[in-house]
């Protein structure tokens, strides 16, 4: 499965890990670079700092590339944008915002910046602010989302731009990458998947509901003050819905969401943290599996599809 984006960043498998917070830690990172994909780092909120160790430790642990996806909205975005570019890394994506500032920094470091999407205006503005590629990120998605989903976004993007595109939101076996493959993805980037993987620092508690949700299993909080976001339902986003429609302000939502993802990741309160999940988590049926047997099972199906 030969693409521009196996070329473009030098891996075996066009499969690229998603950068979520607290969960894609330079452990997972290193675990997917090594079977043959593209680990990534997430830099979600975390501090500069974390994010330099987490790189150094990455690089200790394979020498296969690997990126950092920078979160926009992190008050360190400006100094976490200069260590990506300091420690040289060789890949870079981002999220929830506009890249366009570091933009020029990255590219004097060699860096390829592969900015997340949820429109094809972004894309097509992307492109022409000289970026090497685009990941096409639907509303299926854990996290900070977009509204449109990966099946009319995908080909929107595909025919707007010339650069690769990468299709996310949704795909988490063989048959997803097939389906992204025909809608002209050249990879794809996948994030709950790798939540489950045997190397994933990710809390027990939180592996075992994505193996135990169901298709309709997700929640969008926060849609009214323009910052969706895809959680699996318990109790904290119960609580969260409803101060929404009670227009309860958003300064005092917040408070119920402080600490939250850290709390799923880390200590497993499956309860009152947010388990960041996207639509495919009802179809994610095991937690026992490497990153290794992730990507070779999904390779061998997707490959076997597509030629038939
Ligand atoms: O960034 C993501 N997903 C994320 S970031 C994140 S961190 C977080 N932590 C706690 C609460 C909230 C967030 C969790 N999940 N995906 C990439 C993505 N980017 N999806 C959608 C977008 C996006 C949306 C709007 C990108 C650009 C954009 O507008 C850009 C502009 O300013 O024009």
């Amino acid at each position: 499965m030969k693409t521009r984006i196996t070329d473009l960043l030098g891996i075996e498998y066009p499969i690229i890990q998603g950068g979520m917070a607290w969960v894609a830690t330079h452990e997972l990172a290193s675990a997917v670079s090594n079977a043959g994909g593209l680990g990534i780092i997430g830099a979600g909120g975390a501090p500069a700092s974390w994010v330099r160790d987490q790189i150094r430790a990455c690089k200790s642990e394979t020498d296969k590339p690997f990126g950092v996806n920078l979160m926009l909205m992190n008050p360190e975005a400006d100094e976490i944008a200069k260590v990506i570019a300091e420690e040289g890394v060789k890949v870079v994506t981002t999220g929830a915002g506009n890249p366009g500032k570091y933009i020029s920094m990255w590219k004097e470091a060699g860096t390829v910046i592969i900015p997340v999407v949820a429109s094809v205006a972004l894309a097509k503005l992307m492109e022409r602010s000289g970026v090497d590629a685009v990941v096409a990120e639907g509303t299926e998605s854990g996290g900070h989302i977009g509204e449109a989903t990966t099946m009319t976004l995908v080909p929107q993007v595909v025919d707007a731009v010339s650069i690769p595109v990468i299709a996310a939101g949704g795909i988490a076996d063989g048959r997803g990458m097939a389906a992204a493959f025909m809608l002209g993805a050249e990879a794809v980037q996948m994030g709950t998947r790798f939540v489950a993987a045997t190397e994933s620092i990710a809390h027990r508690n939180y592996k075992d509901r994505i193996v135990k949700a169901k298709d309709i299993d997700s929640e969008v909080t926060g849609r009214s003050f323009g910052h969706p976001v895809r959680v699996l339902r318990n109790q904290m986003t119960k609580e969260y819905l409803e101060m929404e429609k009670k227009g309860v302000p958003f300064e005092e939502i917040e408070q119920l969401t402080l600490g939250s993802l850290k709390k799923a990741v880390v200590d497993g309160d499956t309860k009152m943290g947010s388990m960041m999940a996207g639509q495919i988590a009802g179809l994610i049926s095991r937690n026992d599996m490497s990153c290794k047997e992730i990507i070779e099972e999904i390779v061998n199906d997707a490959s076997r599809l597509l030629k038939a």
